[in-house]
Parts: structure tokens; sequence; C-alpha cells
């Protein structure tokens, strides 16, 4: 009977160390992950993905593979990448939340969202 005491509190202990080991290396994980850089394709008048998620500081690359020209442009205005041709790339760094829209087309509309969890 105390062989199975001592044994369960090995083992309960063993656990707990096991868990704060591995919490320790998920949060040192979590300081060290690179920005990641998404894709936007503009294609069929469209902004596929239309809303994105990202981490703040993350990188995303809008490329147009229409026919025709088309922009990324904050909802406000506030910025612009102007005109983008056929196979053009335009990129920005982000670090807050923003719904846009091509300025040329209204009617294509995307949003990015920086995603806290
Ligand atoms: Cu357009």
């Amino acid at each position: 009977m105390k062989a199975i005491v001592k044994n369960l509190s090995v083992l309960i202990l063993g656990t707990a160390l096991g868990i704060l080991i591995l919490t320790g290396f998920k949060n040192s994980n979590e300081i060290i992950v690179p920005p990641t850089t998404h894709t936007v394709i503009i294609s069929q008048m469209k902004f596929n993905p239309e809303n994105l998620k990202v981490k703040k500081g993350d990188k995303v690359v809008w490329i147009n593979k229409d026919i025709v020209p088309h922009d990324v442009t904050e909802i406000n205005k506030k910025w612009t990448s102007g005109p983008l041709k056929t196979g053009d790339k335009w990129s920005k760094t982000i670090n807050g939340n923003f719904d846009y829209f091509c300025s040329i087309h209204v009617v294509m509309k995307g949003s990015v969202t920086i995603d806290k969890k």
C-alpha cells in the first residue's frame, strides 16, 4: 500500500514538472516565431481570400492575376497601392486592422484582421 502511494506521488510530481517544462517551451516558441508572408490573389474581380487573419507584423502581398488593373485602397482612402497591372505585386506590413477596396471597381472589397490568439 505504501509503495502505491509513493508511486502515485512520483507520477503526480512528474506530470506537474512535465506540464511546466512544456508550457515554458511553448511560451519561448511564441516569442521567436518569425513574421509570415500571406498572399491575396486578385482574380475574377475578387480579392482571395477576401477576409484575411494575420499576426501583428506579418506581411501581406497582393498579386493581380486579372487581365484588368486593380488597386488596394484603404476604405477611407488613407493609403493606396496605386494601380496594379496584370502580374504586379504590392505588399504591406500589417500593424493594425483595416478594410480595403479597389478604387477602380468599388464593389471589390476585403479586410485584414490581426488574430490575437
Ligand atoms: Cu479592381
